[in-house]
């Protein structure tokens, strides 16, 4: 499946990298958030290049979600390449913690020696990535609040996190880089817009997941016993539990797909990770 960003997005990729490279000359710290279920997938590799020079961190964010394990993983791999990267959660105080600590850190680490002003980060992302929910968190907890002020595009504010730590409270989107292999991880996080996605092949995708990685326990919790060697029988019997049926007594397979995936999105299947690092 080959889509240009256009018929997914608004706005074209070009004018967001505009943007985000604008902002970023007054920017000294980047935190780039991806999905912890989804690493590979929620990284646009544009990002790489646009934050060249600049103190990067990765978060990879909603790690409640995902496969402890995997993240810790997915971790490894990035220290081997010699980029800083955390798992998170706005979920779990230990991660805030981790994260607030990590920042104040930096905050002696950067902060230029010679012109004194506070170090100032910025958080980026794809959409649904969680960045609004991080820098909410980090508005109810600032200290102050800056309007505007040279450098900064009016209506936006920096949001005072310690003495020596603003930041800026408009994150940085680049939409996903699409490709065949990144569709189908994107739309089952819900970080497309699920109006034209090919909604069987996404629950199919995401049931054999679930059964290569024996986790087929999780489903059972949620839809009652499953005695299914394939996806699509798998399917169809979680169709049959929750009454998708069409008038001729068939399987409703469109709504029953339609259903797995709010259900994985809202959280109700479990922990699970769809992508592990590279080997
Ligand atoms: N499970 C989980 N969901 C999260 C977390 N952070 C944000 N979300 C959810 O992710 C969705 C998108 O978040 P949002 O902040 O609007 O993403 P943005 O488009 O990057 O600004 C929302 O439904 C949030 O509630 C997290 O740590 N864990
Ligand atoms: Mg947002």
């Amino acid at each position: 499946m080959t889509l240009s960003k256009g018929q997914w997005y608004p706005g074209s990729m070009a004018k967001a990298v505009n943007i985000l490279s604008q902002d970023l000359k007054i920017i000294d710290l980047v935190v780039e958030l991806l999905d912890a279920r989804i690493p590979t997938s929620s990284r646009n590799p544009a990002f790489k290049r646009l934050l060249e020079g600049k103190k990067h961190l990765l978060l990879l964010h909603k790690a409640d979600r995902a496969e402890e394990a995997v993240t810790g993983r997915w971790l490894d791999y990035f220290k081997d390449m010699g980029q800083e990267a955390m798992s998170f959660s706005v979920h779990n105080k230990r991660y805030l913690r981790q994260l607030l600590q990590y920042l104040k850190s930096q905050e002696h680490n950067l902060r230029p020696t010679r012109i004194k002003r506070p170090l100032r980060m910025m958080f980026v992302g794809i959409p649904n990535v969680g960045k609004s929910t991080i820098i909410n968190y980090f508005v109810h907890k600032s200290v102050a609040r800056t309007g505007n002020r040279p450098g900064i595009t009016k209506g936006r504010q920096w949001i005072r996190i310690t003495p020596g730590l603003e930041l800026l409270d408009t994150p940085g989107i680049l939409w996903p880089k699409i490709t065949e292999a990144s569709t189908w991880p994107l739309a089952a996080v819900g970080a497309m817009p699920p109006g034209r996605l090919d909604q069987q092949g996404i629950a199919l995708w995401l049931l054999e997941i679930f059964m290569a990685k024996d986790k087929e326990e999780s489903l059972v919790r949620r839809y009652g016993g499953l005695k299914a060697d394939t996806p699509e029988n798998m399917l169809k019997q979680i169709g049959e539990t929750l009454g998708c049926l069409q008038s001729a007594g068939q399987v409703d397979l469109e709504r029953a797909s339609a259903l797995v995936l709010r259900d994985f999105q809202a959280g109700l299947l479990g922990e699970i990770t769809l992508e592990e690092p590279p080997a």
